[in-house]
């Protein structure tokens, strides 16, 4: 069902310092910039590598407000990873299969995610304390 890790989110509290951070540590680009105000997030997307089953990047991820899904995280654990985002072909299939098996979907349907892709939440607690993201990125 995976084509690949698509990202993996993480969550700071100044996005600026961090993908400044990234950058001058590890050399990565970033390919997009966006507030999500659904999701309650400022963030960023940098580049990490393209295989076969697409391109993997990793999201830093700065809450618009404290009660985000974000913000509350951060006020919990404190700066780290947040989830796991993996490449679908098809998020809306994807989902139906997982729901089938169980596990909790926190999204009844996709949502917009960065870059034009189609998102999808599943419940941590039913991914053994992993907040896990389907991910269908946009046709080329
Ligand atoms: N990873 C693992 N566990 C998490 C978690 C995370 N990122 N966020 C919350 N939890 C756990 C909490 O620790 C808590 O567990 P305990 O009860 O054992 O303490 C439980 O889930 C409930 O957490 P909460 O703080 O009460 O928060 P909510 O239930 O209100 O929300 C969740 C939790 C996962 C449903 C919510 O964060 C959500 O809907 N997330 C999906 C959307 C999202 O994260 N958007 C931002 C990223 C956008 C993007 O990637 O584009
Ligand atoms: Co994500």
């Amino acid at each position: 069902m995976f084509l690949r890790i698509d990202h993996v989110g993480i969550a700071c509290h100044n996005l600026e310092e961090k993908i400044e951070f990234y950058e001058s540590t590890f050399g990565l680009v970033v390919v997009s910039r966006e507030v999500n105000e659904a999701q309650g997030v400022r963030e960023a997307m940098l580049h990490v590598a393209d295989g076969e089953g697409g391109t993997s990047y990793v999201q830093l991820l700065e809450p618009l407000s404290p009660e985000t899904a974000v913000g509350k995280f951060l006020a919990k654990r404190g700066e780290g990873v947040h989830h796991i985002g993996y490449g679908v072909e098809d998020v809306t299939k994807s989902m139906a299969e997982i729901a089938a098996k169980g596990v909790r979907l926190i999204d009844e349907r996709p949502r917009h995610g960065s870059m034009g892709a189609s998102i999808a939440f599943l419940h941590p607690k039913d991914v053994g304390g992993v907040l896990t993201e389907l991910v269908e990125a946009p046709r080329a």
